[in-house]
C-alpha cells in the first residue's frame, strides 16, 4: 500500500494530510486543525521544493521558496491592515504572481479571499462588495477604473480598497515567515462567484478541505500530473476550472504554472504553447475549436503537451477527432462546476469515449433521477447529482438554493444526463434554459431582454443551437412588431444592436421570424417547444 505523507515540519500543529493511494477511491484524512495553504505551499518547501520553479512569466521564474516567503508577507501584510479571521477579502486580479501572493497570504492568514471576475463593471463590483460584506478590495491597478467607484460606493464600506501595486510595497518590509492561522479542514476558505439562471451571481462558499480533494482526485489521480509538469491553462484563475488547472494542482503537485494576464483566444493559447512548451495543457471546447480550424491554414508547434484537458461546456467528438489528428494527443473532456469546485467526471487517458463526459472520478459518487428523485434506467435522461468531499458548504446569504441545491451531501447539477451500457456519461444539456456558450453563462431572458429593448421587437425567445461544429451558440425567435420589417436587414440590426449592449459572447448566432411564440396559459414562454423545433 502506497502512503504519501505530507509533513509541514515548520508548524507547531500537526498539519498532516494523509492520502492513501493504496485505496481506491484513495483516502484523505485531515487533523482537526488544517491550513490548506500550508499543504500546499509550505509543504514544498518542507520536502526540499524551495528552488523548484513554481510560476513562469515572461517576466521570469518565481520559486517555491520565493512563493513561500512572499504568501507569508502578503498575509503578514495583510493582518497589518486589521483584517480579522474569516473576514472577506475580494480578489479583483489578474493572472499574475501577485494573484497568488494575495489568495494564499489570504488564507494563511485566516481571511477568506474571493477571486472575481476582473471583466465586469463598477456596478457589479459595488454588488459583489456589498453581497459578500467584504472588509477589503484588491485589483489590478489597470482595473481601477471600474473596481474603485464601485467598492467605494459600495453600503458596507470596505475598509481597505487597495491596488496590487500598494500590497506589493507594503509586504517589501513584512517578515517572511506567518503562523498559520488555526484554522479547520471543514471552515471557510475562499468563495467563488457562479452567475446563475436569473438575477444576481451567488457566492460558492468553499472550505479548507476542498482543493486538497480536487487536486488529489482529479488534478492527480485521474490526469496524473507530476513535478516535473510545466503546466497551462487559457482560462482564467478566477473561473473555478482555471483556478484548479492553473493554480491548485500545479501547486499540489509541486509543478511549474505558467501565467499570462491576456485573455484567452487561439494566437494566445498558442504563443503561450510554444514559448513556455507545456506538458499540460487545460483550455474549453471553444477554444479548442478555434485552435483546430487555425491549425488548418498555420501549423503551429504543440509537441510539448502530453495532456490536454477540457470543461465548461460538452466537447464535440469532431473536435476532439480534429485535435487528436492535428497533434497526436487526445483532450480529456469532464464535467465539473464551480459547486463541485472541480471535475467530478471526467474521461482519462486508458479510458476515452470522445463524445461523452466519461466516468465518475474515483471518489465521486454520481446519480441521474427522474423528477420524483427515483433513478433513471441507462440510456434514459435525467437530472444529474454529484456526492464528493469537495462540494460547497453553500450558496452565501441563500437559504433557499442553497436547500434547492444542495441536500445530503448531494448537490444538484441542474444538467441532464444519461449513461449508456459501458457507463460513459452523455451530456444532454441542461434542465433549465441557461446555455454554456464558450464555458461561460448565458442567460435566455438577459438577450430576450435586450431585444426587447429594440423598437422593432414585440417578442423575443432565445434557445441554444449546436453550430457547425458541434459548439452550442444562442438563437433568437422573434415576433416583428411590424410584420413588413422581417428581413435581413432588420437581423443585421438586431445582431449588431445585441453585440454592442452585450457581453461579446452573447449576441444570437441566428434569428427567426415567427407570428407568435409558444406559451404557457399564464403566459410564459416554452423554450423546450422551440428546441423540439416548433417555429422553426
Ligand atoms: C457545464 C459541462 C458538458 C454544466 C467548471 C470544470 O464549467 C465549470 O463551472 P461552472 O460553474 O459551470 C458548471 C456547468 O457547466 N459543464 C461544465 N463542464 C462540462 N457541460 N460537458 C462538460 N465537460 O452545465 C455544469 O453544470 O461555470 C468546469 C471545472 C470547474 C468548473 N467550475
Amino acid at each position: 500500500m502506497e502512503i504519501e505523507r505530507y509533513m509541514a515540519t515548520t508548524l507547531a500543529q500537526a498539519h498532516t494530510v494523509i492520502v492513501d493511494n493504496g485505496q481506491n477511491p484513495p483516502a484523505i484524512r485531515f487533523p482537526p486543525v488544517f491550513n490548506v495553504a500550508v499543504a500546499f505551499i509550505d509543504r514544498q518547501v518542507a520536502e526540499g521544493g524551495a528552488d523548484r520553479p513554481a510560476l513562469r512569466t515572461a517576466e521570469g521564474d518565481v520559486s517555491y521558496g520565493q512563493l513561500a516567503a512572499n504568501v507569508a508577507r502578503c498575509g503578514n501584510a495583510l493582518k497589518s491592515l486589521g483584517f480579522q479571521r474569516g473576514e472577506r477579502l475580494l480578489v479583483v486580479v489578474k493572472d499574475t504572481p501577485l494573484f497568488f501572493y494575495v489568495f494564499w497570504g489570504a488564507v494563511k492568514a485566516g481571511f477568506v479571499p474571493v477571486a472575481v471576475n476582473t471583466l465586469l463593471k463598477s456596478a457589479d463590483y459595488r454588488f459583489l462588495a456589498e453581497d459578500s460584506g467584504c472588509a477589503g478590495v484588491i485589483y489590478s491597478p489597470d482595473l481601477a477604473a471600474e473596481v474603485v467607484p464601485g467598492a467605494r460606493s459600495a453600503l458596507n464600506k470596505p475598509a481597505h480598497v487597495l491596488s496590487t501595486d500598494e500590497i506589493a510595497a507594503t509586504m517589501k518590509s513584512k517578515p517572511d515567515t506567518l503562523d498559520p492561522a488555526p484554522t479547520r479542514p471543514d471552515e471557510d476558505c475562499f468563495w467563488l462567484y457562479s452567475s446563475g439562471s436569473t438575477g444576481k451571481p451567488k457566492g460558492v462558499v468553499h472550505v479548507h478541505r476542498d482543493m486538497v480533494v480536487t487536486s488529489a482526485r482529479y488534478g492527480v489521480g485521474t490526469l496524473g500530473i507530476k513535478s516535473q509538469d510545466v503546466v497551462f491553462c487559457a482560462s482564467k484563475l478566477f473561473f473555478s476550472y482555471g483556478f484548479g488547472g492553473g493554480m491548485t494542482f500545479p501547486l499540489w503537485a509541486g509543478a511549474t504554472v505558467c501565467l499570462c494576464e491576456e485573455l484567452p483566444s487561439a494566437d494566445m493559447a498558442f504563443r503561450m504553447i510554444e514559448k513556455f512548451r507545456p506538458t499540460v495543457y487545460f483550455a474549453v471546447p471553444t477554444l479548442y475549436g478555434q485552435q483546430v480550424h487555425s491549425l488548418d491554414s498555420v501549423p503551429r508547434e504543440l509537441s510539448s503537451i502530453k495532456i490536454a484537458a477540457s470543461a465548461g461546456e460538452a466537447l464535440p467528438a469532431a473536435i476532439f477527432r480534429k485535435w487528436q489528428e492535428k497533434t497526436g494527443i487526445s483532450i480529456l473532456d469532464g464535467i465539473g462546476s464551480t459547486e463541485a469546485l472541480h471535475i467530478f467526471i471526467s474521461n482519462r487517458h486508458d479510458d476515452i469515449k470522445p463524445g461523452t463526459s466519461g466516468r465518475p472520478v474515483p471518489g465521486y459518487e454520481v446519480k441521474i433521477v427522474d423528477e420524483a428523485g427515483n433513478p433513471v434506467a441507462p440510456g434514459q435522461v435525467g437530472t444529474l447529482w454529484v456526492k464528493g468531499d469537495s462540494t460547497a458548504r453553500c450558496y452565501w446569504n441563500n437559504p433557499e438554493k442553497t436547500a434547492l441545491t444542495m441536500r445530503d451531501g448531494w448537490l444538484n447539477t441542474g444538467d441532464m444526463y444519461s449513461v449508456d451500457e459501458q457507463g460513459y456519461y452523455v451530456n444532454a444539456g441542461r434542465g433549465d434554459d441557461m446555455l454554456k456558450v464558450g464555458a461561460m453563462w448565458c442567460s435566455p431572458t438577459e438577450i430576450e431582454g435586450k431585444l426587447l429593448e429594440h423598437p422593432k421587437v414585440r417578442e423575443a425567445a432565445v434557445i441554444g443551437r449546436a453550430d457547425e461544429d458541434g459548439l452550442v451558440k444562442p438563437a433568437a425567435y422573434i415576433v416583428p412588431k411590424n410584420a413588413a420589417d422581417a428581413n435581413d436587414s432588420m437581423v443585421q440590426e438586431l445582431q449588431e444592436f445585441c453585440k454592442s449592449n452585450l457581453a461579446g459572447y452573447k449576441y444570437p448566432r441566428w434569428f427567426t421570424f415567427v407570428s407568435e411564440l409558444p406559451k404557457t396559459v399564464t403566459g410564459k414562454i416554452q423554450r423546450f417547444r422551440l428546441r423540439q423545433g416548433e417555429g422553426a
